[in-house]
């Protein structure tokens, strides 16, 4: 590679990471990555290694081939990627709120962010004179499955600061429903069933609480618990939860419905970090999905909050769950997609745990004892927090400590775990800076391609342009296609991805046009039918007391109204319905001075409820570009005192 292909950037943060990584392998021996690596390997970075893998450039006018779900972390929402362009597509909101579309504004939203909240939620936050929280920090975005495969129906993500999940529909790409978790506290993990199909929504409760969490218990660690859920993801009403010992924290499922796992910290059960790393092991936790589902139609669940739930903790000693040890504070927990394997990333171990779903009918039944379920145990750099996969017979784990992802052979380590003299790591590889969650292309279902890989980068430090000092995240694109993984994008993220999920286009299927009968606006239609308008042809004002109706619809440039008036502390409700039926043509409605705004997509209906407190002359305009006439797309709401 020639001098001027190389950055002066790449090289500087090459050497610069080469020489603390050197610093901290003598203490621990990464001999092995000297070896694999040799001189070259890890000098194949952008630009030049993007020419090599071509195909990178996605040219004006050409489509991504891959759909990626990125996690918006503590931003609350999801945004979705093309791969392998890395170009931002959209921002789905989901626990934020959100100025362009009016998500948390609008009634349609707000229902959809308040109904799924604990009694005991809405009763907080009714004193705090709020409907909902406004915050979330999402981590995993996963689509739903049939048969091991996308499905296209729904994307699924947890909020673990507000103890929540959401589901998006992906014909549209908006949230349509989420529930809050009860009896858990904060929702880190969150997988779906596979097999037959989602099925089941699986949910980690990360922190123990006393269980009911009402005051009764206070200072008393040992009578908190953890609880783990399944949700059914077609109704998003909670189906039956698991006590379980140790904190959970990252989640995954087999491929034949049988059996879903979790790794654990804090098997210590301590409150302080001393406590919860004093022992050498932690564990992860497997459950039986048939016999906890029996138990529960048998009526064996305790009834806690109108929840079913049944008691898998260690000392149970239960038919529901088994543990197997594995070393300090796992995190990653990863399937492999050829449906065999199940990988528990170590952190504070430089091992990967590699555990046969195969071995697991014997373990419950008996047969075996919890070691013999672990076929490898790869040695593969400091700090390993998550695996993926190639379709191939590789994982590539992302070593947080090391900054660098790990490709390894499979049956390798299996063999060299039986004692045999045989190396599985294929190749280290440097990333920048710290990388958390890495997943590849189809990687989390059986139709993994092996193409594409993505490095969750926590941090980028000067990757990038100085924007002061908080930083963005560096989401980098690896081409995996060949032997030798090569790094070919850098991409900064506002706000931490913790993670996301490639998706071949072929498997979603998004609408350009609303569906003029969709269940979004049911409670619109069911209000319409009420005041006897059409949604679609309608410029009525109907007032009941001091609550008003205004109905409107648009069409590129005007709405239907051009002024309402209202009396002063009316409690205004403004339904729009977009009658464009043309792709691309969203129409929105500011009030200027209200607090109010929304977004009415093509052949949408849309309401928003405000009151009008303030006299006077008050325009409302379209706030979506949508002709050469949008500027003059408003109207005037006349407040009389
Ligand atoms: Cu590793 Cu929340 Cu998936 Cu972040 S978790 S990295
Ligand atoms: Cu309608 Cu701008």
């Amino acid at each position: 590679m020639s001098e001027e292909k190389n950055t002066g950037c790449t090289r500087r943060d090459l050497f610069d990471t080469s020489l603390k990584v050197a610093a901290v392998g003598g203490l621990v021996g990464l001999t092995g990555r000297w070896a694999v690596m040799g001189g070259g390997s890890a000098l194949a970075l952008a630009p030049g290694a993007a020419a090599a893998a071509g195909n990178v450039e996605v040219a004006p006018g050409q489509l991504d081939e891959y759909y990626g779900f990125w996690s918006g972390g503590q931003s609350g929402e999801v945004r979705v990627l093309g791969l392998p362009s890395m170009r931002e597509l959209m921002r789905i909101p989901v626990f934020n709120r959100d100025s362009a579309t009016g998500w948390g504004s609008t009634n349609e939203s707000l229902k959809i962010l308040s109904e799924g909240l604990t009694p005991e939620s809405k009763a907080f936050l009714k004193k705090q004179n709020r409907v909902t929280f406004d915050h979330g920090d999402t981590h995993h975005p996963r689509p739903s499955y049939t048969n091991g495969s996308y499905d296209g129906r729904y994307l699924f993500i947890n909020d673990k600061s507000n103890t929540r999940i959401a589901r998006i529909r992906l014909d549209v790409m908006k949230t349509d429903k989420i529930l809050e978790i009860p009896n858990a506290h904060a929702i880190h993990g969150l997988r779906l069933q596979r097999y037959p199909k989602t099925g089941y929504v699986f949910c980690n409760s990360e922190m123990r609480i006393p269980m009911p969490n009402d005051g009764t218990i206070l200072d008393d660690p040992k009578k908190y618990t953890c609880v783990f859920t399944a949700v059914d993801g077609d109704t998003m009403k909670v189906a039956w939860q698991v006590m379980v010992s140790g904190n959970l924290d990252n989640n995954d499922t087999d491929y034949a419905g049988k059996y879903v796992a979790s790794t654990c910290y804090n098997s210590e059960e301590g409150t302080d970090t001393a406590a919860m790393t004093a022992s050498p092991t932690d564990h992860a936790v497997f459950f039986d999905i048939k016999a906890i589902e029996e138990a529960v139609k048998g009526g064996k669940g305790q009834m806690i909050a109108g929840i079913p739930v049944v008691d898998g903790r260690k000392e149970a000693k239960s038919p529901f769950t088994r543990y197997i040890p594995v070393a300090n504070s796992p995190h990653g927990c990863n399937a492999s997609p050829d449906g065999k394997y199940l990988m528990l990333n170590g952190k504070l171990s430089p091992t990967v745990t590699v555990v046969e779903w195969a071995k697991l009918d014997d373990l419950f039944a008996g047969k075996i004892t919890e070691r013999e379920c672990i076929v490898a145990d790869p040695e593969v750099g400091l700090g390993p927090l998550h695996t993926t996969f190639d379709g191939r017979g590789n994982a590539y784990t992302s070593v947080f400590l090391d900054s660098q992802i790990v490709k390894w052979n499979i049956a390798d380590a299996i063999k060299q775990f039986k004692g045999e003299k045989v190396n599985p790591i294929r190749q280290k590889l440097d990333v920048h800076y710290q990388v958390g969650h890495t997943n590849a292309s189809q990687a989390e279902s059986k139709d993994a391609d092996g193409k594409w890989l993505v490095a969750l980068c926590k941090f980028s430090k000067d990757r990038f342009l100085n924007v002061g000092p908080l930083k963005p995240e560096n989401d980098q694109l690896i081409d995996i296609s060949g032997d030798e993984m090569k790094l070919v994008h850098d991409g900064p993220a506002f706000a931490e991805p913790h993670d996301a999920t490639i998706v071949h286009r072929s498997k979603i299927k998004p609408v350009d046009l609303w569906d003029r009968n969709d269940p979004y606006f049911a409670d619109l239609r069911a209000q319409a039918k009420k005041d006897k308008v059409e949604l679609a042809t309608a410029s009525t004002i109907i007032r009941e007391g001091s609550k008003v109706r205004v109905y409107m619809y648009s069409a590129a440039p005007s709405f239907s109204m051009t002024e309402f008036k209202v009396k002063l502390g009316d409690e205004v409700t403004v339904i729009i319905t977009n009658t464009d039926d043309v792709s691309d043509l969203t129409h929105g409605f500011t009030l200027v001075g209200h607090n109010v705004c929304m977004e009415i997509g093509p052949q949408a209906s849309a309401s928003i409820t405000f009151r009008a407190d303030r006299p006077g002359v008050h325009y409302y305009y379209c706030q979506w570009f949508c002709h050469a006439l949008h500027m003059e797309m408003q109207g005037r709401m006349l407040v009389e005192v």
